[in-house]
């Protein structure tokens, strides 16, 4: 048998069968999309996480006017792989490094933390610096997104 699990090429998700990597290790990537403070901009994150669930992805969205510590509680309680924050507001200098700190402080670093939305490319490279895995600003194709939520849980690997 060419595929590398017990079970028959039938029983694999069409995305494998194409060697598209859907998930790791045969378990669905997780992920929880969440809108942070007063940033009420939600067309964004409403298209992320659709696009996301479309692509066969389990997303949890928060809703609106989260604290970072609800959306590191919620990302850990559901065992995401991913957390994606889309924020328009201009406070990304300080929620992404807010969550990165209560991700260190659960012990949680493995949950990644993505965003997109509204940031200057400066501080763009600042948040990746700081461990902010991918930021993916406006018009980014919503096929992108998926490709790269895909490729940054294969690069992790198992957890
Ligand atoms: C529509 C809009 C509104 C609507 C929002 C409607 C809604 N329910 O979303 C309304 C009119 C309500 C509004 C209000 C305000 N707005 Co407004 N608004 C916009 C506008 C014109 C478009 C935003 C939008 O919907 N884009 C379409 C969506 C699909 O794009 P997106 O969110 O960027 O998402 C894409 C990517 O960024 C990425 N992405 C997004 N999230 C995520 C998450 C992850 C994980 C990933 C990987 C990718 C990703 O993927 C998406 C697809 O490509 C922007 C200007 C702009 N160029 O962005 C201003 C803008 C965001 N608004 C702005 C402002 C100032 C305000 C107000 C404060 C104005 C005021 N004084 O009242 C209020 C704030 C309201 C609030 N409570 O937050 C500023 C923000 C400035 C800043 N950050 O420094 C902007 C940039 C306008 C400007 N140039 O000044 N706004």
């Amino acid at each position: 048998m060419e595929n590398d699990g017990a079970l028959g090429d039938r029983a694999l998700p069409p995305a494998r069968k194409e060697n598209i990597p859907m998930t790791t290790e045969s378990k669905v990537i997780r992920v929880l999309v969440a809108k942070v403070g007063l940033d009420g901009h939600d067309r964004g994150v409403k298209i992320v996480a659709r696009t996301l669930r479309d692509a066969g992805m389990e997303v949890i969205y928060t809703g609106l006017h989260r604290t970072p510590e609800e959306v590191v509680d919620a990302a850990v309680q559901e065992d995401v792989d991913v957390i994606g924050i889309s924020i328009l507001s201009g406070a990304h200098m300080t929620v992404f490094p807010r969550l990165l700190k209560l991700l260190d402080e659960r012990g949680a670093k493995d949950i990644m933390v993505v965003g997109g939305g509204v940031i200057p490319d400066d501080e763009v490279i600042q948040l990746k610096n700081l461990g902010v895995k991918e930021i993916m600003l406006q018009d980014t194709p919503p096929d992108s997104i998926v490709a790269m939520i895909r490729r940054i849980v294969v690069e992790r690997g198992p957890r």
